[in-house]
């Protein structure tokens, strides 16, 4: 799939874009069928809720250990947007599974941008890093869906704290302070990225974004995949494999229907 000049003159204005149906209702499946393998992975690449430890609020790395996730990060009609919108070769510098399962245990994440712990910890120089959110279930207004402010991202990177508990938020997530967020979203809106699983939003790693916590009695998961240009890869070395991907060979597509073919009778 090739994005068209619009897409692309949409995703620069306004940071994000949304294609509805990236991916049927087979790779759907098979994406889901996996997710219980992953969340049952008991390293320190699975993070629990601080305070319900037995529901699991991150998988960091399901590219690199389920063969569905792996393939869905190599699919052309992932790959070739990101490198469109990159203008550049790509790598995956990390991957996460939120499942956000419902009844209020799938905790909410403050408003934040992306690119801080990526670039203060792992080094990346400059926010050419797309975070793909592929949604694995339904992500309507009721399920909690990812809250963004568009145009947020020419802002450039914004004053932000690391917070204070930051273990459980999952990673050293920088929240962005009310007054500064009250002058974003009266400046740009606040809209929330919904669509039926199989959607996919192509999102900029500066875009200010957040959600509040999963009340419904639905899972929603999004399986998010951060690609970074091959031209900014990152210096540092602290963060393990599952957070900091070290290897940056340019990624290379594979067949358009090697998700599908994994579906099991
Ligand atoms: O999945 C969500 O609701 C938000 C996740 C998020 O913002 C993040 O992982 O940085």
């Amino acid at each position: 799939m090739e994005l068209s000049a619009a897409q692309i003159a949409e995703f620069d204005d306004r940071g994000y874009i949304v294609i509805k149906d990236l991916l049927n209702q087979d790779e759907v499946r098979v994406l889901q069928d996996a997710v219980p393998e992953v969340l049952a992975r008991t390293g320190p690449e699975v993070v629990r809720e601080s305070d319900n430890p037995e529901t699991a609020r991150l998988a960091f790395g399901p590219h690199f250990y389920s063969e569905p996730f792996e393939m869905l990060a190599k699919l052309p009609r992932v790959l070739n947007p990101v490198k469109a919108l990159l203008r550049d070769d790509v790598y995956l510098h990390q991957s996460r599974l939120n499942p956000k399962p419902g009844f209020g245990t799938g905790g909410g994440w403050e408003w934040h941008q992306d690119f801080p712990p990526w670039h203060m910890i792992d080094g990346m120089p400059e926010p050419k890093c797309i975070m793909v959110s592929v949604f694995i279930d339904d992500c309507t207004p009721v399920t909690s869906p990812l809250l963004a402010i568009p145009r947020s991202q020419h802002h450039g990177l914004l004053d932000s704290k690391l917070h204070e508990d930051a273990k459980g938020r999952g990673y050293a997530l920088h929240h962005i302070n009310q007054e500064a967020l009250t002058k974003l979203a009266d400046e740009g809106g606040i809209e929330p990225i919904i669509g039926d699983a199989g959607t996919v939003a192509f999102v900029h790693c500066n875009v200010v974004h957040g959600s509040a916590n999963n009340v419904s009695p639905w899972r929603r998961a999004i399986c998010y995949l951060n690609f970074n240009a091959v031209s900014n890869a990152c210096t540092s070395e602290e963060r393990p494999w599952y957070q900091n991907n070290r290897d940056f060979t340019p990624m290379e597509a594979v067949d358009d229907a090697s998700l599908a073919r994994l579906v099991t009778a």
